[in-house]
């Protein structure tokens, strides 16, 4: 199976039994109670199949995990200093990896089921299972404190997928945790999103709030959220163990020209129907066209760039109160008290959304 893994493009693979993994149900019901999930209820109401692969299907007897490297060609942190672009997560940059990884999946978990007569089913991302303590299970990584799988060969930039099958495999030993001293990604963290080592207070996260997110998001992350408009790297960008990770060799995963962190300039001039052209084919069009431009919005209020103005002042008439409301935290940012006041003039006795009227009060009156 790893011949055929590595024929589709997989860098990694290890295998694993199915059982409960105890500490990371005992962790994941400890999240779940706090509250760190924020609004991705699903995950409460799928919390009991993910204690182990057997209760999503019971029959399964062995998890094959497979890994596919991202590693982008530059180390990101070097973009969200420059203010003018829009700086999109390495994962995101190319074809929607659910996709990518699915197909190929598909096609490996077929063969052995062809070869061996077992039964298979094969997940990437959206299943209720663990992939990341499975695939320490498998020995492919360790879960770093930033709560992501670390690779001694590919850092942090490792795409997971999963087949479940009913063979009973030969199984790798769980993989150790090389973190030693290090906390390089706790201290980046914009947002402080750690409230301790190897836990991730998600409704901090500015991969939570940019892309899960589908609410108006809390004014006290949006000056650090800075120029990130899709999902964040920074706590797997500053991992020493990146200095291992080859750029990736797939070419669906790399960035193109409309992803690689635009220019804002280009992103808040674009359509709905731009948008959908643009981002066709990834996990980007997933998010929609309103929160994108939410997003796209906090980062020209970021970029104190007065030339935005125009094409910002164009988002108050938009249809979405959370685009309004956010084109008017930019606008706060870009003009002056006196031009403020006088903008506001024309919109706020017209604004229908309390949230938005809300959203006027505090920018006249906090600054
Ligand atoms: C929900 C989710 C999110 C949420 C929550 C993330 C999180 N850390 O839980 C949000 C939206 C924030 C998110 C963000 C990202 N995600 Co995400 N996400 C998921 C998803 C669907 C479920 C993860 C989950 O079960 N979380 C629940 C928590 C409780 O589980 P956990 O993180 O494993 O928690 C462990 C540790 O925190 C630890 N722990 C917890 N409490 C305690 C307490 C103590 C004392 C100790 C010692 C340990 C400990 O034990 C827990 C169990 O092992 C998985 C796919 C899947 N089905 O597994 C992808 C997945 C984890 N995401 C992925 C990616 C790529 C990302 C981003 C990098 C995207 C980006 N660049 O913007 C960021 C990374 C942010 C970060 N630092 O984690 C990849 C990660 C690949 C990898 N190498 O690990 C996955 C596996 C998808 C995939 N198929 O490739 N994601
Ligand atoms: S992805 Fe960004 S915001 Fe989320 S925990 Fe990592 S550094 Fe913090
Ligand atoms: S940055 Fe340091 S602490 Fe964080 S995952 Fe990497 S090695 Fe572990």
């Amino acid at each position: 199976m790893k011949k055929d893994a590595a024929i589709y493009g997989f860098d990694v693979l290890g295998i694993t039994n199915t059982e409960v993994i105890h500490d990371s149900s005992k962790h994941l019901v400890d999240f779940l109670r706090l509250g760190r999930h924020g609004d991705m209820e699903w995950m409460v109401e799928t919390a009991s199949r993910r204690f182990s692969a057997k209760h999503l299907w019971p029959e399964c007897q062995s998890a094959i995990l497979l890994g596919i490297s991202y590693a982008p060609p530059h180390n990101p942190l070097q973009r969200v200093s420059q203010s003018q672009k829009g700086v999109i997560a390495s994962y995101a940059k190319g074809r929607d990896y659910h996709r990518v990884i699915k197909g190929r999946l598909k096609q490996i978990a077929e063969r052995f089921s062809s070869r061996s007569g077992n039964d298979v089913k094969v997940f990437v991302d959206t299943a209720p299972l663990m992939e990341k303590p499975l695939a320490v299970a498998a020995g492919i990584g360790w879960q770093g404190k930033h709560t992501n799988l670390v690779s001694r060969e590919f850092g942090s930039w490792l795409l997971l997928g999963c087949i479940l099958t009913t063979a009973n495999l030969h199984h790798s030993n769980p993989h150790n945790d090389c973190c030693g001293n290090c906390k390089k990604c706790l201290d980046i963290c914009p947002t402080n999103a750690f409230p301790a080592p190897y836990q991730l207070d998600a409704r901090r996260c500015i991969a939570y709030l940019t892309i899960e997110y589908k609410g108006h998001i809390p004014i006290e992350f949006r000056e650090d959220i800075g120029n990130r408009i899709f999902g964040c790297d920074d706590c797997l960008a500053v991992c020493p163990w990146n200095k291992f990770a080859a750029a990736a060799q797939e070419a669906k995963l790399k960035a193109s020209l409309d992803t690689d962190d635009p220019e804002l300039a280009e992103l808040v001039d674009m359509t709905e129907f731009g948008f959908r052209k643009r981002f066709s084919g990834t996990t980007i069009r997933r998010t929609g066209y309103h929160r994108f431009m939410r997003n796209v919005l906090i980062a020209i209020g970021n970029s104190k760039n007065r030339a935005f103005v125009k094409s910002t002042s164009y988002h108050l008439h938009n249809n979405s109160p959370q685009v309004r409301a956010m084109a008017i935290w930019a606008l706060r940012n870009l003009l002056e008290y006196n031009e403020l006041n006088q903008l506001s003039k024309s919109y706020f006795f017209i604004e229908k959304d309390q949230y938005v009227r809300n959203e006027w009060i505090l920018a006249l009156n906090f600054r």
